[in-house]
């Protein structure tokens, strides 16, 4: 057999997106697949050899840089928000140089800081979150003690789509002298592009980074995380020295890295703008309450009204309906210690497929 035919046939076994309705990925635009294409032999980790895709990705960070309120953006194209959220926390304990260094995060936070904590040798606090899964910053406050690096808040909170209280977890975090990582990885390029979006971003005088990934909302192709530093002096805690490379610093997780991220994230960007960002976001908030309209007739209600497009409906039989739905070729998520049903509405979630999915859903219950 040909290979590319055997290729086929694996990759037929895989799950079209037109049934995926829990995933913060989706298909990307032609034109980031295009973009992918022209740089797939690009390696940042040496970024001598490839000067042009290094300034492109300076010119996307300077983008991301005006969505998100910094006059002075620093970071890099990296592999997710995990990769992304590392960085920001590593830059911190860094720079805070503590001996038994702690971080406080919300109870909601993404199961990447596990990792994190793992790997950097920090303490993890969870603050508790109030009735809207919004984090208590009294309880954050309550928890931070002279050994905390870094306070962490969500936009877009991967369970609920939820924003935790940014503007005041800012005012803590200066009056405490700790940096305020901020994980938009899903939010990041869905708030910006709201009506009356939330102040989540650099307007806030603590935050001091941000996560935001162009391969969720951003419709980039994988990998294409953000991470987007205030100024460089958080960069430049993060630098190793490269004894050989064409350049003498590398401030980066990993070493070799795609510029196929940058250039798919830049073409998304460029070619939409952010009013053609705004019409997409703002049909996947119209299908989100489509979708919540059906199922609310259907007899489940909202775990909170929904902040973005991400909706939970209360159920006991969660993980019984996603196996029965799964046994279909029909995807959602189950949050366990919700007992909720989970979907996220990303722009391959359309009308069409929110209607196949309630009559299949139909039938499941
Ligand atoms: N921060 C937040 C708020 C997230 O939601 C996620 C991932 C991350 C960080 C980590 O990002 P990476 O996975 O890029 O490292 N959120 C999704 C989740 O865990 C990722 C995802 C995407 C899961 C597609 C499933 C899927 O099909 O649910």
């Amino acid at each position: 057999m040909d290979v590319l035919e055997e290729l086929r046939k694996f990759r037929e076994m895989d799950i079209p997106y037109s049934r995926v309705l829990s995933s913060m990925c989706t298909v990307p635009l032609e034109i980031a697949v295009k973009a992918h294409q022209m740089f797939i032999n690009t390696n940042l980790g040496d970024p001598g050899i490839f000067p042009g895709t290094l300034e492109l990705e300076r010119k996307l960070i300077k983008m991301l840089g005006d969505l998100l309120h910094c006059e002075t953006p620093c970071g890099y194209i990296c592999s997710g928000g995990t990769e992304a959220n590392i960085q920001g926390i590593r830059s911190a304990r860094n720079i805070k140089a503590k001996k038994e260094p702690n971080i406080v995060i919300p109870k909601t936070a993404h199961f990447s800081f596990e990792k994190i904590c793992d790997i950097l040798r920090i303490e993890v606090r969870r603050a508790d979150v109030d009735e809207a899964y919004r984090v208590d910053v009294s309880e954050v406050e309550s928890l931070i003690d002279e050994n905390t690096v870094s306070i962490v808040g969500i936009a877009g909170t991967t369970e609920l789509g939820q924003i935790d209280p940014i503007v005041e977890l800012s005012k803590l975090a200066e009056e405490k002298d700790i940096p305020l990582h901020v994980d938009a990885a899903f939010g990041g390029l869905v708030i910006p592009f709201m009506d009356n979006p939330y102040p989540f971003d650099f307007v806030n005088e603590g935050v001091m980074s941000i996560t935001i990934d162009p391969h969720k909302m951003g419709m980039a192709t994988i990998p294409a995380g953000g991470i987007i530093f205030r100024n460089e002096k958080f960069l430049k805690a993060l630098e190793v020295e490269t004894p050989y490379l064409t350049t003498k610093m590398q401030f980066t997780l990993t070493g070799t890295r795609p510029g196929t991220g940058v250039a798919s994230a830049y073409a998304v960007l460029k070619s939409l703008g952010f009013s053609g960002m705004r019409e997409i976001v703002k049909m996947c908030l119209k299908n989100t309450k489509i979708l919540t309209e059906e199922m609310t007739q259907l007899g489940f209600e909202p775990v909170i009204e929904p902040v973005m497009n991400v909706v939970a409906f209360k159920t006991e039989r969660a993980e019984k309906i996603r196996e029965e739905l799964y046994r279909r070729r029909w995807v959602i998520s189950a949050i366990r210690n919700l007992s909720a049903i989970r979907f996220v509405i990303m722009p391959h979630v359309t009308e069409e497929v929110i209607k196949n999915f309630i009559s299949e859903f139909r039938k499941v219950i």
